[in-house]
């Protein structure tokens, strides 16, 4: 990745997926640029940045469009291509996590869309335009987005919104040699992961079950990341990568 500029969306702090992946990319020697969410997450991630050798800190929350016509601008000053993007940001509001499903209000589900799916539509237009080189995009998705896992409700079909889009995405950036894929991650005891009922019984299971008998390591998801924004994956576009011990295998 020497020579290359990444630009990664989603770090929230340490723990974050979009933070090993990061790290994984500044390990194969790529330039960084990471957004962040509002004030607070700024200082947070200061010192990850540096960490990083990062060339730019930029703020984005991905439901303002000013906030995004503003990455665009701030990503064409740095007067370079942008050659992979990592999105790796969701959110749904608590209660949509722990209610009944059928439960889930208007305001909740379009919520979830808006910050979890419709925002890798919205960075791809912010961003497409500095990828000038071609390149990769690459966004996080999960197993809730095509089965049933409890609690996951509304971000499951946010999920599933999340990697139809990456599809069309990838079909119609194709000709501009812009790769888009996703990775399905197994789970990962994250901050946001942390927040959920039972997560540590959804860790044991996949201990048990899982094909490699273990669970899935930040480390793994990232190096998958890498390989999917490098020239390895030339001709991979659209295309989701389970990196989950191969727990997506089983059906009992
Ligand atoms: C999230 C909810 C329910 C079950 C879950 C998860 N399982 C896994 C996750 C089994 C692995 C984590 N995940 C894949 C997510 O996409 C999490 C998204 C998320 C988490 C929170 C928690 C705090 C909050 N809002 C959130 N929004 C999205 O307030």
């Amino acid at each position: 990745m020497e020579g290359r500029l990444a630009l990664v969306l989603g770090i929230a702090n340490k723990w974050s997926l979009a933070y090993s992946i990061a790290q994984a990319f500044a390990r194969e020697g790529a330039s960084l640029a990471l957004t962040y969410l509002g004030d607070r997450q700024r200082a947070a991630i200061e010192e990850m940045a540096q960490d990083l050798d990062a060339v730019a800190i930029l703020p984005c929350d991905v439901t303002k469009d000013e906030e995004l016509a503003a990455l665009t601008e701030s990503l064409r000053a740095l007067d370079r291509p942008i050659d992979a993007v990592v999105h790796s940001l969701a959110f749904a509001n608590k209660e949509d996590l722990t209610r009944p499903f059928v439960e889930t209000s208007r305001s909740g589900y379009l919520l979830a869309q808006d910050v979890s799916a419709y925002s890798l539509i919205a960075v791809s237009r912010a961003v497409a335009p500095m990828m000038t080189r071609g390149g990769s995009i690459t966004t996080l998705t999960y197993l809730g987005s095509t089965r049933v896992v409890p609690n996951y409700n509304v971000m499951g079909v946010a999920k599933a919104a999340l990697e139809a889009g990456m599809r069309y995405l990838a079909s119609e950036l194709g000709p501009s040699r812009i790769r888009v894929n996703a990775i399905s991650a197994g789970p990962v005891k994250t901050v946001s992961a942390r927040a959920i009922k039972d997560f540590s019984s959804i860790l044991d299971t996949v201990e048990t079950r899982a094909p490699l008998r273990r669970n899935t390591d930040p480390d793994e998801v990232a190096d998958a990341a890498v390989f999917l924004a490098s020239d390895l994956a030339r001709g991979v576009t659209g295309n989701i990568l389970f990196v989950d011990a191969g727990m997506q295998l089983m059906g009992f």
